[in-house]
This record gives C-alpha cells, sequence and structure tokens, in this order.
C-alpha cells in the first residue's frame, strides 16, 4: 500500500518545504510558508513528525513565545510530532569562520549559549535527537585552521552539550552531520568514517551517533547504502537524511528517488536490514529543497514524492528479498558463507598456514554476482 501512513514515521524539516529559493544566484522565488501551514499540510500528507532549526521557528524574540505557542496547538491539532531539533550555526555572519570551531573565542562561546538554549526547547517538545551539522566548521586556507585545535573545540563542545542533557535528566541523543563541503570549501567530519572516530574521542561516546545524508555521502563519491550498513553495526544509525542527488557535484538536495535511483533502492535495503538483519527503525527523515523552479504546487508534490518514493522502493526491496530466484542467486553467490569466522573453533594457524590451497580451482571458480545484480534491477524496473 502507497499511501503514507504515521506508523511510516515519516518526517521533514521544517527548512525543506520552508526553503523560499534563495540561492547564490538569485533571491527567493517563494513566498514565507508559516510552519503552522507547514504541520498542517504535511499531516494531510501523511507525515508523522517535523523537525527544525531554531531559526527556523523563532527567528525573532519579540514573537517566540506566541509563534511557539500556535506551533504546540499545530502539533496537538495533527498529532504531528517533533522527533529532532538542530541549532542554525551558519546563518549569521557572525558565524562566516565557524561556529564551535571558530577561530574567534567570543563566537564559540556564543555558538555554544545558542545551543544550550535550543536543546532546552527540543526536550520541552520531546525530541528524541538533536542534530549538529557544522557547516561552517572548515575552512578555505590551509594555515587559517588548526585542524587539530579544531578537533579539541569540537569534542569539548560535544562534552560540554552532553555533561548539560545529563545533568538535566533529558533523554535525548545527538546527532552528528556529515558533509564534504558546501558552505565551507572543505567541512571538518566529511565522511561517516570520520564522524564515527570522533566519536571515539567523546567522554560520553554512547550518546552520540550519526544523522548521515545521502548526496553528502555522494558528493564524496561513497556508497551511502555501505556508510549507514557500517553506522549500524557499529549502534551509530540514530537519525538519517534522504534526499537525491547525482554524483559528486553541488550539494543538490533533490527529493528522495531523483538523481541515483539504484543507490535509493539499496538504501533502502539497508534501512531494512534485509541484507544483514540489523535495520533502522529511527524516522525515515527526508532533507531536500523543493527546486527554485517550482511554485507552492510543486512543494507539495515534491513533498508527497519523497514519501511516496520511499514506499516504492521499500515494496521493491521487499519483493526482491522474498523472490525464490533471488533466494537461489544469493546461494549461488555464497554470500551467507560470509557469515562463517574464518578459522573454526579450536583451530589455530597451522590449520590455516598448513592446508593445501588449489589456486586454479579458486581462481577460476564462479561468483555469480551478475546473475545476483540483474534480478535486483529487475525488480527496480518493475519487470518481476
Ligand atoms: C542545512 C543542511 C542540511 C542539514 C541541516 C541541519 S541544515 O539545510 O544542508 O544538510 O541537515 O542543520
Ligand atoms: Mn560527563
Ligand atoms: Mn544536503
Ligand atoms: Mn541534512
Amino acid at each position: 500500500d502507497l499511501t503514507p501512513r504515521p506508523e511510516d514515521k515519516f518526517s521533514f524539516g521544517l527548512w525543506t518545504v520552508g526553503w523560499q529559493g534563495v540561492d547564490v544566484f538569485g533571491p527567493a522565488s517563494r513566498p514565507a510558508l508559516d510552519p503552522v501551514e507547514a504541520v498542517h499540510r504535511l499531516a494531510d500528507l501523511g507525515a508523522a513528525a517535523v523537525t527544525f532549526h531554531d531559526d527556523d521557528l523563532l527567528p525573532d524574540e519579540t514573537t517566540r513565545q506566541a509563534t511557539l505557542d500556535r506551533f504546540t496547538k499545530a502539533l496537538a491539532d495533527t498529532g504531528l510530532h517533533t522527533e529532532m531539533v538542530t541549532t542554525n550555526l551558519f546563518g549569521h555572519p557572525v558565524f562566516k569562520e565557524g561556529a564551535l570551531t571558530a577561530n574567534n573565542r567570543e563566537v564559540r562561546r556564543y555558538a555554544l549559549s545558542k545551543v544550550l538554549r535550543n536543546i532546552d526547547l527540543a526536550a520541552s517538545l520531546g525530541a528524541e535527537t538533536f542534530v549538529m551539522w557544522g557547516g561552517r566548521e572548515g575552512a578555505e586556507h590551509g594555515a587559517g585552521k588548526n585542524v587539530r585545535s579544531a578537533l579539541d573545540r569540537m569534542v569539548e563542545a560535544i562534552d560540554i552539550a552532553c555533561d548539560y542533557v545529563r545533568e538535566q535528566g533529558y533523554t535525548m541523543r545527538f546527532a552528528l552531520e556529515p558533509k564534504p563541503n558546501e558552505p565551507r570549501g572543505d567541512i571538518l567530519l566529511p565522511t561517516i568514517g570520520h564522524a564515527l572516530a570522533l566519536i571515539g574521542e567523546l567522554e560520553h561516546p554512547e550518546m552520540v551517533g550519526l544523522n548521515p545524508e545521502v548526496g553528502h555521502e555522494e558528493m564524496a563519491g561513497l556508497n551511502f547504502a555501505h556508510g549507514i550498513a557500517q553506522a549500524l553495526w557499529h549502534g551509530k544509525l540514530f537519525h538519517l537524511d534522504l534526499n537525491g542527488q547525482h554524483g559528486p557535484r553541488f550539494d543538490q538536495d533533490l527529493r528522495f528517488g531523483a538523481g541515483n535511483l539504484r543507490g535509493a533502492f539499496w538504501t533502502v535495503d539497508a534501512m531494512l536490514g534485509s541484507g544483514t538483519g540489523t535495520g533502522y527503525d529511527g524516522y525515515v527523515h527526508f532533507d531536500y529543497k523543493p527546486p527554485r523552479a517550482e511554485a507552492a504546487d510543486g512543494v507539495w508534490d515534491s513533498a508527497r514524492s519523497c514519501m511516496r518514493n520511499y514506499l516504492l522502493l521499500r515494496e521493491r526491496v521487499r519483493a526482491f528479498r522474498a523472490d525464490a530466484e533471488v533466494q537461489a542467486a544469493l546461494e549461488a553467490a555464497g554470500v551467507a558463507a560470509l557469515d562463517q569466522p574464518t578459522l573454526g573453533a579450536g583451530e589455530d594457524l597451522a590449520d590455516v598456514r598448513g592446508a593445501a590451497y588449489d589456486l586454479e580451482t579458486l581462481g577460476a571458480r564462479s561468483v555469480a554476482l551478475e546473475a545476483l545484480d540483474q534480478l535486483a534491477l529487475e525488480h527496480l524496473l518493475g519487470a518481476r
């Protein structure tokens, strides 16, 4: 069934459907979208939750409480949940040279205060996840950033935020979002792997995981399905950002399913844990930008399409995994044999080193991978 339902746990950033189309070549092409309207529209389309940056919802101190009241009423009226909150540490010129890792200490302290205030807001709304995307944490110039010090300051800020959450008795977890570049020439924590390694240096690593985005990994030429499979293997896929991207170029933030469609198929397969037994059970969060050319109708068409494409791909993935011919092809490819440890119980290295290996036969063996992959393509193309 291709109707989005709350149990599908679809979620959208207010900044996605609310993007006005401002880019480096021109101003807004669409009017501002009231967050209350966004909540109602998304609920009507079948979403379960929304997410936002502090400044998306509450850009202005004088209207802060009134907006918050209208927003929480809209949530109550629709049953939508705020599952994730994040902090805008990139828009204001004060963050032009970085936020939590700016060279300027005043800026770092201001950024930290903005994060702490926003953690309180996230907790008051019951958000489970707090995302940290460091779009301005990086550099364009080789000598202008001491990378070791920047990583020290990043760890310091995350440790402080974790301590604060513990002291307040909040239950939310943090999710780091990697991105290789844009807006900075080179961003710190550019990929899933870099971010995973940083988590190992934290005081409370159990509180911190990842929020990987399809397009960001693909900008770096990486395989997103493999990236989230590894994050799952580490127990670190706390959240994710689904969208579309055509290979290494500027961040396109296409609707999910556009761009690398084959990658999207394997992404859904990895999320369902179908090849591995361990999947993702968090919110299915879309972080995309309705193209600047679209008017309001196109905004809602694209939001609807993100969910529909996910459901279509889920249907295709399930059909692929349930197909008896696919199971035979998996068998022929020996995929399950990799589950077996390389050394058997009670064996020692002499068993491995002393054995005779028939390299001729092993070198000539069938791996049967093309046949298996063609079955996946046939399912993706609707031919099976
Ligand atoms: C910004 C960025 C996204 C991040 C958001 C979280 S903001 O739109 O392009 O990838 O997920 O700060
Ligand atoms: Mn501590
Ligand atoms: Mn992006
Ligand atoms: Mn994102």
